[in-house]
C-alpha cells in the first residue's frame, strides 16, 4: 500500500525471506519425494480429466499422503506446514494436475481455512481432525446465482430459531468447488443484526460451519466445465438447515470480513501452484525446442523461439518470487498482505496462461494434440483468471485500496500542517520525499542500500528503473486523487492503469530482492537470475511509465471516453453495431 504514496517499506521486501529453520527444511524434504513420486507413478491427470473426477485410488493416495491437511496443526491430525512449506508442496501439485490442485485447494485453501483462522478451540478440535484424518471433504460456499464479484450481495439467509439455539438457513450456492462431495462447508449467509447506532435490525453476512448431515443440505450434479474437470463443481441448496449457534464462525455479522480474509490468506497458494505449472510447461517446450530440427537447425537457435523461452522463464521466476515473498512474510507474522496476495493471484494466472500458450506455440501442431497434455493445462488454466476473485475485480481492489491508503495519508498530512510544531517528523519526511522528486533524484538511498551492486549500477540499471517507477507512481496517485477526488471510484479505465503500474512496480522490487539474495549467496543460478531481473525491471519500468503517462495524456483520456461510447453503442444495439462490408 505504501507504494501508492511512492514509498518502499524496505523491511517488508529486503532481504528476500528465508524463514525455514533446519528442522522445517528437513521435514519438507522428506515430503517432497513421496509427493513427486505419487504424482509421477499413481496419479494420472489425463485419466482424471477424461473421467471428470479424481480417480478413487488417487484420491485415497492423497488422503494417505496427508495432502488434504497440509497446514492443519499436527496435534489435530495434519502436517502442520508453514505457508512457505505449503508453497513448495503445492508447486509439485501444480506441475502435475490442476484438477487435483483445485480439489485440494478448495478443501484447505478456502474450504476449512476459516476454521483454522477464525475457529474457536472447540470448533478446531471438532472439525480439523475430521477434514484431515477423518477424510471428510470441505468446501467454501459464497457465490450465488446473483452474487459473484459482488460478494456482499448474497441472499442466502439464516435466522435465529425461537429457542435461540439454532440458525435456520435457507438459500442456494452455485459453482461450488467440492460442492457435490463436501461434508463440511463454510457457508455465508445474511443474518439480521441489531445496528447499535440506529437501534434497527439490518442484514449482515455471517459465516457458518455447516455439516451436510445437519439435514436440508443437497447438491446438484457435477457441472460440465471447460477445464479442471477432475475437480467437482456443483450447486448446493440449503432448505431449513438447522445450524447450532456454536457453529457461527468468527462472530455474527462478521462474515464478509471472514470471507475476504480466507480468500486473502489462500491467494498466494495459487501463485505457488501456478509457478509449478509454468516450470513443467516450460520444460516440455524446452525438450521440444532443443530436439526439433527445422530448416536444418535446432529450433532453439532461432531468435523467435529464444524470446519465447526467455520470457516464459522470466514470468515463472517473477511468479515464484511473488509466492515465496508473500508466504515468507506471512510466516514472519505479517498480517497486512492482502494487496500483495491479490497481485500474486492476478500475475500468476495471467503469466501461466501466457507461458502455456507460448509452450503450445513452440510445439506447434504437436502442442495442439491431446496426447501432448498441454491442451488440458490450457483448459485448466482458464478458470484461474476468473475464480477466487476475477482478475478484473482484484485489479480494482488493488488500485482502490492503495488509493484509499494514499488518500488517508494525504489527509494526515493536511492535518499535520494545521499543527506543524507537533508534526514536524511527518512533514519533514514528506518534504524530503517531494524535494527528491522535484530535483529529479531517481534513487532515494534507502532502496539502493539493499540491492546487490550488480543490479543497481550495471548497464541494465534495473534498480534505477525500479526507483523511478516508484517515484512516479506515488506522484501519479497523488495527481489522480487531486483530479478525481472521491469520484475516482468510478474511473475504472484509470484505476486499471494504476493497478497495472502497482503490479509491475511490486514485481520489480520482489525480483530485485530475490536476485540480490541469489547474488549474495553465490547460487549457481545467480547470474541467470540477475539477467532475468534486469530484463524484467527494464521492461516493467517502461510499462509503468506508459501506464502512468497515459493518465496525463489528453489523447488517452479521450480514448477512454471513446471506448466507453463504443461499448455503450454495442450494448444498446444488443451486439455489434456494424454489419459486414456487404451491408446485408
Ligand atoms: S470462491 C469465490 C471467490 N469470490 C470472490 O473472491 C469475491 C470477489 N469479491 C470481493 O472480493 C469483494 O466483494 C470486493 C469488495 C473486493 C469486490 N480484504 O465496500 P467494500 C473490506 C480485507 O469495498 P464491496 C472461488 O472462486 C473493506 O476494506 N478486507 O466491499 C473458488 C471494507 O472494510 P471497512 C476487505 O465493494 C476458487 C469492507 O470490506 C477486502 O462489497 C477455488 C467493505 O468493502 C479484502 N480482500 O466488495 C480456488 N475486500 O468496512 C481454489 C473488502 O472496514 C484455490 N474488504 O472499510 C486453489 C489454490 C491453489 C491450489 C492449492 C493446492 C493445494
Amino acid at each position: 500500500m505504501n507504494l501508492f504514496r511512492g514509498v518502499v517499506e524496505t523491511a517488508q521486501v529486503f532481504p528476500f525471506p528465508q524463514v525455514l529453520n533446519e528442522e522445517q527444511k528437513d521435514n519438507l524434504k522428506m515430503l517432497i519425494d513421496p509427493t513427486a513420486r505419487f504424482f509421477e507413478e499413481v496419479n494420472d491427470p489425463a485419466k482424471n480429466d477424461a473421467l471428470e473426477a479424481v480417480e478413487p485410488q488417487s484420491l485415497e493416495g492423497l488422503w494417505e499422503l496427508g495432502a488434504f491437511g497440509l497446514q492443519v496443526p499436527q496435534d489435530l491430525g495434519g502436517l502442520g506446514l508453514s505457508n512457505t512449506q505449503y508453497s513448495r508442496l503445492v508447486e509439485i501439485v501444480g506441475s502435475h494436475d490442476l484438477g487435483v490442485g483445485i480439489t485440494l485447494g478448495a478443501h484447505q485453501s478456502i474450504g476449512f481455512k476459516g476454521i483454522l483462522l477464525f475457529g474457536t478451540p472447540e470448533q478446531k478440535a471438532k472439525y480439523l481432525p475430521r477434514v484431515t484424518t477423518g477424510k471428510e471433504m470441505a468446501a467454501f460456499c459464497l457465490t450465488e446465482p446473483s452474487s459473484g464479484s459482488d460478494a456482499g450481495s448474497i441472499r442466502s439467509r439464516a435466522i435465529l430459531s425461537p429457542d435461540g439455539k439454532h440458525y435456520i438457513l435457507n438459500g442456494s450456492k452455485i459453482w461450488i468447488s467440492n460442492g457435490g462431495l463436501a461434508e463440511i462447508m463454510t457457508v455465508f449467509a445474511q443474518t439480521p443484526v441489531l445496528d447499535e447506532k440506529t437501534g434497527m435490525e439490518r442484514d449482515k453476512v455471517t459465516a457458518f460451519i455447516v455439516e451436510r448431515s445437519f439435514g436440508g443440505v443437497t447438491s446438484g450434479p457435477p457441472e460440465k466445465k471447460m477445464g479442471i474437470k477432475a475437480s467437482n463443481t456443483a450447486e448446493v441448496y440449503y432448505e431449513d438447515v438447522k445450524i447450532p449457534i456454536e457453529n457461527v464462525l468468527g462472530g455474527v455479522g462478521q462474515g464478509f470480513k471472514v470471507a475476504m480474509n480466507i480468500l486473502n490468506n489462500g491467494r498466494f497458494g495459487m501463485a505457488a501452484c501456478l509457478a509449478g505449472t509454468m516450470r513443467a510447461v516450460t520444460k516440455k517446450a524446452v525438450d521440444h525446442a532443443t530436439t526439433r530440427l527445422q530448416f536444418g537447425r535446432r529450433i532453439d537457435s532461432f531468435g523467435t523461439i529464444q524470446e519465447k523461452l526467455a520470457r516464459m522463464s522470466t514470468l515463472q521466476y517473477v511468479t515464484e518470487s511473488l509466492a515465496y515473498m508473500i508466504s515468507g512474510n506471512m510466516d514472519s507474522g505479517s498480517t497486512d498482505f492482502h494487496l500483495e496476495a491479490a497481485i500474486s493471484k492476478v500475475f500468476a494466472s495471467e503469466a501461466a496462461w501466457t507461458v502455456t500458450d507460448e509452450a503450445i506455440q513452440i510445439l506447434g501442431g504437436m502442442g495442439f494434440m491431446k496426447e501432448c497434455g498441454l491442451e488440458r493445462v490450457m483448459r485448466d488454466l482458464r478458470i484461474f483468471r476468473i475464480f477466487e476473485g476475477t482478475n478484473d475485480i482484484l485489479r480494482l481492489f488493488v488500485a482502490l485500496t492503495g488509493i484509499q491508503f494514499a488518500g488517508a495519508h494525504l489527509r494526515e498530512l493536511q492535518k499535520a500542517f494545521k499543527n506543524p510544531a507537533a508534526n514536524l517528523g511527518l512533514i519533514f519526511e514528506e518534504a524530503t520525499k517531494r524535494a527528491i522528486r522535484s530535483v529529479g533524484l531517481g534513487s532515494p538511498p534507502s532502496l539502493a542500500d539493499y540491492v546487490h551492486p550488480n543490479l543497481s549500477s550495471s548497464a541494465a540499471l534495473a534498480a534505477k528503473a525500479c526507483y523511478q517507477s516508484i517515484q512516479s507512481f506515488g506522484q501519479a496517485v497523488e495527481g489522480t486523487l487531486i483530479k478525481y477526488g472521491r469520484g475516482v471510484v468510478e474511473e475504472q479505465f484509470v484505476l486499471n492503469r494504476l493497478a497495472s503500474a502497482a503490479i509491475d512496480t511490486y514485481t520489480m522490487i520482489v525480483v530485485l530482492s530475490r536476485a540480490t539474495l541469489a547474488l549474495q549467496s553465490g547460487l549457481p543460478s545467480a547470474h541467470h537470475q540477475e539477467l532475468m531481473t534486469k530484463v524484467w525491471c527494464s521492461e516493467a519500468a517502461e510499462r509503468v511509465a506508459q501506464n502512468l503517462g497515459s493518465l496525463r495524456s489528453d489523447r488517452t483520456l479521450e480514448n477512454f471516453s471513446t471506448l466507453s461510447a463504443i461499448a455503450k453503442h454495442v450494448c444498446e444495439n444488443g451486439g455489434l453495431v456494424h454489419i459486414n462490408p456487404l451491408n446485408f
